[in-house]
């Protein structure tokens, strides 16, 4: 008998078995140094690089420079396994690291290649004197530590050192976190600020530092360390003086910061009686604090502005435009050398849902459009990628293609709110390929977003990449271990929007888990498709994400969209579904876009499925272009992906002992819950389109569920049945069980199965409090016991701490008896929803699902 579920009293046996199978691991691995972790290469792996030196020599003494040699020397040794010296002078074969001019000075030998870009670098072997040099030469202090994390990162995939030349494709690189000076996060899953403290900036900051070392090492040069939904007194000065030890920890990195600003600041902070963004008070205001910045932190990057949106204050209360707000902050930050980053996620979430005409994706487009040219040269406008907000799908935002004049930045999520927030393994580059492959057709001439954000299309001199990141004080950072493929993903992006998905999960995958062909394969696979499969068990066609969008956007919230003024309206009825957008009898968004994607979006012949439901209103019975109608490929979307993510644990089992055990485990307990909750999704959305479209599933699925016995079905003692609203959502039937009685509970049921092996599967609540326990028992023996003692999201049993445990392979015949007994824990009444008994042989169709 193997269990998927491993809990509490398992986890003693099962980390002994794990030590003994992997005594190939010194240490247990909390995924702290994400993908810099220099595991050291076994010896086979080793001798491709026995002819590399055993020396650094460093002749930047900057930060940034020492920051460098010290970070090469550290990833050598450690993966070589030998002892790297730190040197000041050439005189035998070395590494030497420094910039371009430094090089040039101290190795006249070496010519550097023609055009290194900015932070850019070059690294190449020279000789001179008879001595063998690796060259590793960066533009600027920035280019000096891009270069060498290049080197290792070659190293630590094990693939041949050979000379490059790189520079990245945009100068802003940068990650936005949405910290609130509590400690809190909006948006994040992996603990509590790195930064600030209850009011506060922290008093240790080391995992800044470490945060900069992570982000240097994928090119980021930025970061806007507060919520963009901006503390009143965040410029205060006190504040400003704590502020400047967050530079200080992040500047050996070549990590700028940045800081969100309210636009009211003249006000709360200055105490004036206006903060018209016109008025020359205001803007005196605006010129002296940013002098007051600049003489705490020199290299402070700029300021970044949520206003007009959400609540937040902003221009439009004078009557101002975006353009002369942004315009009174880029003007004294300047003669500085820093950047606005204005943002373009300006919408009324007051919209009228009965007006048909009201669009929230038209906002981007009709806000900042007729402000094109009349920005200061150092505002950048940062947009989001797709018109609403990070939903799994979405068409790019037309806002990039109306600014020729102004300079853009693309806004992308790698914190997961809308997809699956940490809780889900859900790889975000291929949908961020998706977005920058899109040709956009400006004047009808080639234009995909990517050229676009890197200033190619418009001759822009500023433009690039912004993540909200919303890493955490969880040693992983992210939370899901596999999250962080997100931030690497994001960084490789941004420095070269060409490359691969396959390629950035490959390196990824390689550098934090290892270079065992088997785990490399199964880790890239799992993540290449899970972007794929969350769509189809989520939102089909373009609907939306179909999240609660009300409340905390994670797990189904299908009618949320629906009736208030948010405007992610799905717009569907008994007759159809979808956002009619088009020019002809729709909102018009579709006209935002130029021609010839205008005319391939407006026509149903030409729109691809995929974006179907964002652009157009249609019947349940409407045929797609892949033969199948809308309701009925959503039925078979829902069951292809829930098989998908069924088959993470499977899968993922098979790594056991070929990964240390610690990070096995938890993510295993993760890919279970994924699995469990992808269910929960399919039918919650599948039941949903069966009521609201009236067509039952051709294949008989929908709402037949032969192998569940629901627990409100079972014989109870103790346990009393509980509604659940609405009945598709939140629990099968609309229903479950839950224990009240201290001494325990018991849930019932004689069994009719044909005698043969079957995995049976308990689905049960874990909400974040308490630690109910579980005992499953076949005729009168125990079969598995298992503890709720996860902290899944919710404080009341709901569709978003549904969960599973299973065990697999267990012979039953006619007339067993299962039972299971629950014992609650504070207020966690060991909480259930059904028992599935699905016959091993089944397992064959979920593999088959995954190839
Ligand atoms: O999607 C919404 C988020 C808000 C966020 C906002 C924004 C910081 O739900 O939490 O506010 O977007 O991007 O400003």
């Amino acid at each position: 008998m193997n269990t998927t579920k491993k809990t509490a009293n398992w986890r003693v046996v099962l980390a002994t078995a794990g030590l003994l199978s992997s005594g190939m691991f010194a240490h247990a691995e909390n995924g702290s140094e994400g993908w810099l972790r220099y595991a050291p290469l076994p010896a086979a792996a080793k001798t491709q690089y026995v002819a590399l030196p055993g020396r650094v020599v460093a002749l930047d003494n900057s930060a940034m420079g020492q920051s460098a040699s010290g970070e090469l020397k550290r990833g050598l040794s450690s993966m070589l396994g030998q002892e790297v010296s730190a040197e000041t002078k050439l005189g035998s074969d070395a590494f030497i690291v420094g910039t371009v001019a430094d090089l040039q000075s101290a190795l006249p030998a070496w010519h550097a290649p023609a055009g290194i870009g900015d932070e850019g670098f070059a690294v190449a072997q020279a000789q001179s004197g008879g001595h063998s040099y690796w060259v590793i030469a960066g533009k600027d202090g920035h280019g000096e530590l891009y270069g060498i994390f290049h080197v290792l990162q070659s190293i630590a995939t094990e693939k041949p050192l050979v000379a490059d030349t790189e520079a990245p494709s945009a100068p802003i690189r940068w990650a936005d976190e949405w910290d609130n000076f509590d400690g809190t996060i909006e948006r994040g899953w992996a603990g509590r600020s790195i930064f600030f403290e209850g009011g506060h900036v922290r008093a240790d900051l080391s995992r800044v530092g470490a945060y900069g070392r992570l982000l240097a090492s994928i090119g980021i040069n930025g970061v806007a360390i507060n919520n963009v939904n901006a503390n009143k007194m965040t410029l205060d000065s006190d504040m400003l003086k704590q502020i400047a030890r967050i530079a200080d920890a992040f500047r050996p990195w070549g990590v700028h910061i940045s800081v969100a600003v309210p636009m009211a600041s003249p006000q709360d902070v200055g105490g004036l009686k206006t903060f018209d963004p016109l008025d020359p008070d205001v803007a005196a205001w605006w010129q002296k604090k940013t002098d007051e910045i600049y003489t705490l932190i020199p290299d402070f990057a700029g300021y970044l502005v949520k206003a007009d949106s959400e609540g937040q204050r902003g221009p439009a209360q004078y009557g101002r435009t975006p353009a002369d707000a942004a315009n009174v902050l880029a003007r004294p930050l300047k003669a500085h050398g820093g950047v606005v980053m204005y943002r373009g996620f300006v919408y009324n979430n007051h919209l009228d849902w009965n007006d048909m005409k009201a669009d929230r994706a038209r906002a981007g487009y009709d806000n900042f459009r007729y402000l094109d040219g009349k920005f200061e040269p150092n505002v950048v406008i940062q947009i989001k990628n797709g018109p609403i907000d990070f939903q799994v799908r979405e068409p790019v935002s037309p806002l990039f293609t109306a600014l020729p004049h102004t300079n853009v930045a693309i806004e992308v999520q790698t914190t997961q709110e809308y997809t699956g927030q940490a809780h889900h393994m859900v790889f975000l580059a291929p949908m961020w390929r998706t977005y920058l492959d899109t040709d956009l057709r400006v004047d009808s001439k080639p234009s995909a977003l990517k050229s676009i954000v890197t200033g190619k299309v418009f001759q822009r001199p500023l433009s690039g990449f912004v993540s909200v990141v919303n890493v955490g004080l969880e040693d992983n950072w992210m939370h899901h271990p596999m999250s962080m493929a997100n931030l690497y993903g994001y960084g490789r992006l941004a420095w070269n929007p060409d490359l691969s998905s396959e390629q950035i999960i490959d390196e990824w995958t390689r550098m934090t888990w290892g270079n065992n062909p088997q785990v490399v394969s199964t880790i890239d696979k799992l993540n290449l498709e899970s972007w794929h499969a969350y769509e189809e068990y989520t939102g089909p066609l373009g609907v939306g994400g179909l999240t609660n969008i009300t409340g905390p956007h994670y797990g189904p919230g299908i009618e949320s969209a629906e009736r208030n003024g948010w405007g992610q309206w799905i717009r569907a009825d008994h007759d159809g579904i979808g956002m009619d957008r088009t020019v002809a009898t729709g909102t018009g968004f579709i006209g935002q876009y130029p021609p010839e994607l205008a005319a391939k979006y407006e026509s149903l012949k030409t729109c691809p499925d995929e974006l179907l439901l964002f652009m157009h209103h249609v019947p349940y019975t409407y045929v797609l272009h892949n033969g199948k109608t809308v309701v009925q490929y959503t039925y078979d979307t829902h069951y292809d992906g829930a098989k998908i993510a069924a088959s993470y644990p499977v899968e993922w089992r098979k790594l056991k002992g070929l990964i240390d055990n610690e990070r096995y485990e938890k993510t295993l307990t993760m890919l279970n819950y994924q699995a469990a909750h992808a269910d929960v999704w399919r039918d919650a959305v599948d039941q949903w389109f069966a009521k609201m479209s009236g067509i039952p599933d051709k294949l008989g699925r929908v709402g037949h569920d032969p192998d569940r016995i629901e627990a409100e079905a079972m014989d109870a003692t103790g346990y009393k049945t509980t509604d659940m609203a609405p009945y598709f959502e939140n629990a099968s039937n609309g229903k479950f069980a839950a224990c009240s009685d201290a001494a325990g509970c018991s849930l019932k049921t004689k069994l009719d199965k044909p005698m043969g092996t079957y995995s049976i599967g308990v689905q049960y609540f874990d909400t974040v409090q308490g630690a109910s326990s579980f005992d499953l028992i076949l005729d009168g023996k125990s079969i598995g016991q298992w503890k709720a003692d996860e902290t899944w999201p919710g404080r009341r049993p709901d569709a978003d701490n549904s969960t599973r445990f299973t065990v697999e392979n267990i012979h039953l015949k006619p007339g067993d008896t299962l039972e299971l007994r629950g014992k609650s824990d504070k207020t966690e009444q060991a909480p259930v929803d059904y028992i599935e008994i699905t016959p091993e042989g089944s397992k064959a169709q979920m593999k088959m699902a995954s190839k």
